[in-house]
């Protein structure tokens, strides 16, 4: 069957568009509504036509793959534009959602009608675009300056009662929306209403600095991106200029994103995200098992805040401690959580409540025996875990999951000490855990292949960004973050200052740089660890012991008010002479002699030391694919999407560039930390990328 076909009932022609799974405009689909609407137009019969979807949505916008290639006729700003121009009625008849150009055909129709539980968005800035067949002119015409800002600046669908209010719907269907629709054209056909051209309609703005004003707002929340911007100019034209004035300029803006390397990380990004879900080596069809409730072990910080995971997805969870008050403190925290969300209008206290009922607190271990899947988030310690398993082990009924949340623990060791090693596996959280999107799903090597899949799973159910990785110290995410700290620390002794190394870090496009993040996380955190692995470390790593020194000073980070830095009451952060002191005077010890370090160095040494350890990852299996590392640092670490994750982002550097680097750090630094993994050394001398191997 094709992808747009034509039909008639009574005087209405239908455009019926079905392009699974999203229908997408791809070049068929364009070709097919300007055929159809040819079609019409040539049949004497027909008196208006209706545009409906098959599937479980309306167009969800153009066909992302193609944006990379060169683009096939019929273009649609020129498809839209002949819609519009039709002589005949044209009505949207929208469903699921109109996303992008789907919004952007719709509102080239004369009239549309929508479903009520329909969404309209244009998304675009996402994809590090903006609207790109009239989206940017039509929706200002029609929905004014404000809302078009709004929808278009942060991509955000909105509901089909609310754009009927601000006028981007004409009628919200009661009952099937194909009956609806054609009754509706019929309508418009008896009552010869007049055709409504969004292109004839006059955008004004509601105040002389509308688009300063709103491009100010979003100066922090939209830092390092350029897309946003570039949207706020195009609707501006909206205003300033006649409308095929405006549709050049909107033109030309959104050629200048789809060439640019931001819009092309941002693409990777939306694939990327949907492609980490398919582990290699997992059948599509493996049957998973069934998880009803969830057992969570430790109310602290991270196990409530996966509790508040489940509890979100409407997930019944039993949340054990071993004290009554670690359990109030816990739900305490949690209750805090909710109501803020509360407060700031995105929760209903209804759904709030609702949450809270599903999260039953429990000091007893007897609770967990029906559970089909329980989280261990005790301390990170190997002994503590394997008590732990071995209870459960003997409470847990057979075929339940037996999750670790390890951030560096040795998965296998943690099941040896079960008789079930196939149902253990990890499940790495991120803290904040109901915040942060990135689930580090750990398969131990006896972890069975329906767990596996399991817990990939229940992690998108539970809405968060899941990725298989196997098991090794730090695994993907913080193994690939300690190159980064190392090399940071050496860049202090040698002559940089947290300051330097962080602002950099930030610049790149970072939420915060590392020294910033450390105090956020609390210092005795790395203090543990580092204490732990001390004796596995070079000479270099424990004499460069600053982070010894200033725990022992009892400053902890944020929460002890100094850490790297110094902190007010609102936790407001100033660099602190005492530290850079410190810093001095650790170098004179250590008879370092100062230098300047170039932001370029410092910017090198952070970003390539993770990236040759990305690339080991790769080569020992621990990652399958490099998209898998990219998500991990795009939804656990705040690795700016327009640079796409590190290894798209060597890609983008050219790996030859990064691998004579990495030969000049060798020389600098020492090859026990700068010795190029072979297998970026191999793609480097090919002249390939990790994408393109
Ligand atoms: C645009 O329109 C530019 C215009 O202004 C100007 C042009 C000149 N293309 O997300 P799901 C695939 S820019 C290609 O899992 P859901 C997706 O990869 C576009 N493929 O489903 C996945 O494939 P697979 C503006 C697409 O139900 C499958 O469809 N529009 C596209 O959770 C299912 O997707 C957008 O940015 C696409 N446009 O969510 C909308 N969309 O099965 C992007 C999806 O192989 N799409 N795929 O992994 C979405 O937001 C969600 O997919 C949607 C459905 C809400 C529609």
């Amino acid at each position: 069957m094709s992808e747009v076909t034509f039909s008639k009932e009574g005087n209405i022609g239908i455009i019926f568009v079905n392009n699974p799974p999203v229908n997408a405009l791809s070049q068929a689909v364009r070709a097919g509504l300007q055929s159809g609407v040819e079609q019409g137009l040539a049949d004497n019969d027909v008196e208006a036509m209706v545009i409906l979807c098959g599937g479980s949505t309306f167009i969800a916008g153009a066909d992302i793959r193609e944006f990379g290639k060169p683009s096939q006729p019929p273009a649609l700003p020129d498809v839209v534009y002949f819609m519009e121009d039709s002589p005949k009625p044209m009505i949207a008849a929208i469903h699921g959602t109109a996303l992008g150009g789907g919004l952007e055909v719709a509102l080239s129709c004369h009239f549309r009608i929508a479903a009520p539980t329909a969404k309209v968005g244009l998304p675009e800035v996402k994809l590090g675009l903006l609207p790109g067949a009239g989206g940017t002119q039509r929706l200002p015409r029609i929905a004014g300056v404000k809302a078009a800002l709004e929808m278009i600046v942060s991509g955000d669908p909105i509901s089909a009662q609310k754009t009927k209010t601000i006028g981007i719907i004409d009628e919200i269907a009661e009952g099937d929306l194909k009956t609806a629709a054609l009754a509706y054209a019929k309508r418009i056909v008896t009552e010869k209403t007049p055709l409504r051209k969004v292109r004839e309609m006059a955008a004004k703005v509601d105040s002389p600095t509308q688009f300063e004003d709103f491009a100010k707002s979003i100066a922090r929340s939209k830092r390092g991106f350029i897309a946003p911007f570039k949207c706020i100019e195009a609707i501006r034209a909206s205003v300033e200029m006649s409308f095929d004035e405006g549709m050049k300029q909107e033109r030309t803006l959104f050629e200048g994103l789809r060439q640019g390397t931001q819009s092309g990380a941002q693409r990777h990004v939306f694939f990327a995200e949907r492609e980490v879900v398919k582990v290699p080596g997992l059948p599509k069809d493996l049957a998973t098992r069934d998880i009803k409730i969830v057992g969570i072990l430790g109310a602290g910080t991270m196990g409530g805040g996966i509790a508040m995971c489940f509890a979100n997805a409407g997930i019944p969870v039993r949340l054990l401690d071993m004290k009554q008050e670690f359990i109030d403190r816990g739900l305490g925290v949690i209750r805090k959580n909710y109501s803020n969300t509360v407060a700031k209008g995105r929760l209903a206290q209804e759904d709030m409540d609702q949450r809270m009922a599903l999260i039953m607190p429990t000091l007893s271990y007897e609770d967990l025996k029906d559970v089909d899947l329980v989280i261990e988030a005790v301390f990170e310690d190997m002994a503590v875990k394997k008590e732990v398993f071995g209870k459960l082990e003997k409470i847990c009924k057979p075929g339940a999951i037996l999750a670790s949340n390890t951030s560096y623990l040795n998965i296998d060791d943690i099941a040896a000490a079960t008789g079930r090693p196939q149902d253990v596996v990890g499940m790495h959280f991120f803290s904040p855990a109901n915040v942060m999107r990135l689930l580090e799903n750990v398969r131990g090597a006896k972890t069975a292949d329906d767990v596996k899949a399991t817990v990939m799973k229940i992690g998108k159910k539970i809405g968060k960004v899941p990725v298989m990785v196997g098991v090794c110290d730090g695994f993907v995410g913080n193994r690939m973050l300690g190159k980064r700290s190392r090399e940071c620390g050496f860049m202090l002794e040698e002559g940089a200052l947290p300051t330097q190394i962080d602002k950099v870090i930030f610049d790149f496009g970072f939420p915060m740089g590392p020294y910033a993040m450390s105090d956020m996380a609390g210092l005795d955190v790395g203090w543990r660890n580092r204490k732990a692995k001390f004796n596995e470390l070079t000479k270099r790593e424990q004499d460069n012991n600053l982070l010894d020194k200033i725990c022992e000073m009892g400053r902890y980070g944020q929460k002890t008010g100094a850490g790297f830095y110094k902190y007010d009451d609102k936790r407001n952060t100033t660099p602190d002479p005492l530290i850079e002191e410190l810093i001095l005077q650790h170098s004179k010890d250590r008879g370092i002699v100062r230098r300047v370090i170039t932001d370029q160095e410092i910017l090198e040494r952070a970003l390539y030391s993770m990236i040759n350890e990305g690339a080991k990852i790769l080569e020992e299996g621990i990652a399958a694919r490099p998209v898998d590392i990219d998500a991990v640092y795009l939804y656990g670490y705040g690795f700016p999407a327009y640079h796409g994750g590190p290894m798209f982002y060597a890609d983008t550097v050219g790996l030859k560039n990064i691998y004579e680097a990495i030969l000049k750090y060798k020389d600098l630094v020492g090859a026990e930390y700068w010795t190029p993994s072979p297998l970026l050394e191999k793609l480097a001398k090919e002249g390939k990328g990790f994408y393109s191997m």
